[in-house]
């Protein structure tokens, strides 16, 4: 090792700790790791210098000067937590910190209240022996229309303003994100025979306006069930049942007719509205009623299209709008409040 260049790497050593320790505070520190460990600082000069030397010298001082390096690291290291013990002592010395004070109390999380709702949902469903499935929410053209007795160019297909991901080209087959859970029924009659009882909880989307009562997406839950001798009665008492479980028994039902062309005969589920009673409001667009889903006895078409047998077996199926739910259950009379992502509105359930 040439003397001059282990020289100056002793020299650098020893002034560095003592600069590190005479160092005072935080911001010293941090100018003294610029000083001798930064891009430009003394140690990588003396590695720069190396280019000069010859191959032995090379190695030696080389070896020398990465072994300073992981020392003054080292060192920076504790003189930092030194401080930082130092400073906190003195605090505690001069009565800065009272550590009789009470702590910040932690923020709990908390489920959103539509996932509340759901859950609240499923659960009654679940304790009248429903199975909770699932389905994709990107979904291919044949069971969020075709399978369901919805052909391309039916008019039907206007009640359902769609979202594509990919329209029929090159032999692609058509795909949307679903715009109701309902192309889970046939999924599920494609696998299960009868008896079937399940609830399918998601996500659909439509390419609509919002208001107080529709998002662009939305939280659905479709119910299936095929037996042999269902009927309206058993939909209307399970629905009815569902419902009561949820909301007590002050608030009103009403199912009425309605169209959907994979169900005959079809209806609507609507409830009085919680904050007009009936009398009409914004919140309800002046009918008293919130439409909460639709629901019918499962096409016979459809059935024998799935391989079940219609002279024997019977189904309802419903779609219900969980936010919808969640409005009710909760009083809150705008439904684009769910999210707008406002901890103000979102903490209070
Ligand atoms: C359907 O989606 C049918 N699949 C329901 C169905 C299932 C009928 C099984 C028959 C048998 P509809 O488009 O009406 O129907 O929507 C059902 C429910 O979803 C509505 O009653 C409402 O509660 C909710 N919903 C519909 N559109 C929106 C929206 N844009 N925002 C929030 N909720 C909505």
């Amino acid at each position: 090792m040439t003397t001059a260049a282990a020289t100056a790497v002793t020299q650098l050593r020893s002034e560095a700790l003592a600069a590190l320790e005479a160092a005072p505070d935080q911001r010293t520190l941090d100018a003294w790791r610029v000083e001798y460990l930064g891009r430009k600082g003394k140690l990588t000069g003396v590695l720069r210098g190396l280019a000069e030397l010859s191959i032995d010298e090379r190695k030696a001082i080389g070896a020398a000067a990465n072994a300073l390096k992981i020392e003054l690291e080292a060192a920076y290291d504790a003189r930092t937590e030194e401080l930082r013990h130092k400073s906190i002592s003195e605090a505690l010395e001069h009565g800065k910190i009272d550590i009789t004070l009470p702590a910040h109390p932690h923020r709990r999380g908390r489920l959103h209240p539509v996932t509340q709702t759901l859950r609240e949902f499923l659960e009654a469903f679940r304790s009248m022996g429903f199975s909770i499935v699932e389905g994709p929410e990107v979904e291919l053209d044949y069971y969020n229309f075709e399978a369901l007795r919805i052909p391309p160019d039916h008019p039907a297909r206007d009640m359902w303003d769609t979202l594509w991901v990919d329209y029929e080209k090159d032999g692609r087959r058509p795909m949307l994100l679903r715009t109701h859970t309902s192309p889970a029924q046939i999924r599920i009659m494609e696998e299960h025979k009868p008896p079937i009882r399940v609830a399918v909880p998601g996500r659909a989307y439509r390419f609509e306006a919002t208001d107080t009562t529709h998002e662009w997406m939305m939280t659905q839950v479709e119910v299936l069930a095929i037996d042999e001798g269902l009927s309206l009665a058993h939909m209307k008492g399970t629905l009815l049942g569902v419902m009561r479980r949820l909301f007590g028994s002050e608030r009103r039902i009403r199912l009425q007719c309605s169209y959907f062309p994979f169900v005959e005969p079809g209806a609507e589920v609507a409830m009085d509205c919680f904050v007009c009673s009936g009398a009409g409001c914004a919140t309800c667009h002046g009918s008293g009623w919130i439409e909460m889903g639709g629901a019918g006895m499962v096409h016979p078409e459809i059935l024998e299209n799935m391989g079940i047998d219609s002279s024997r077996y019977t189904g309802f199926a419903a779609g219900m709008g969980i936010e919808r739910l969640a409005m009710q259950l909760y009083g809150v009379p705008d439904m684009r409040y769910f999210y707008q992502n406002d901890l103000r509105v979102l903490q209070q359930f």
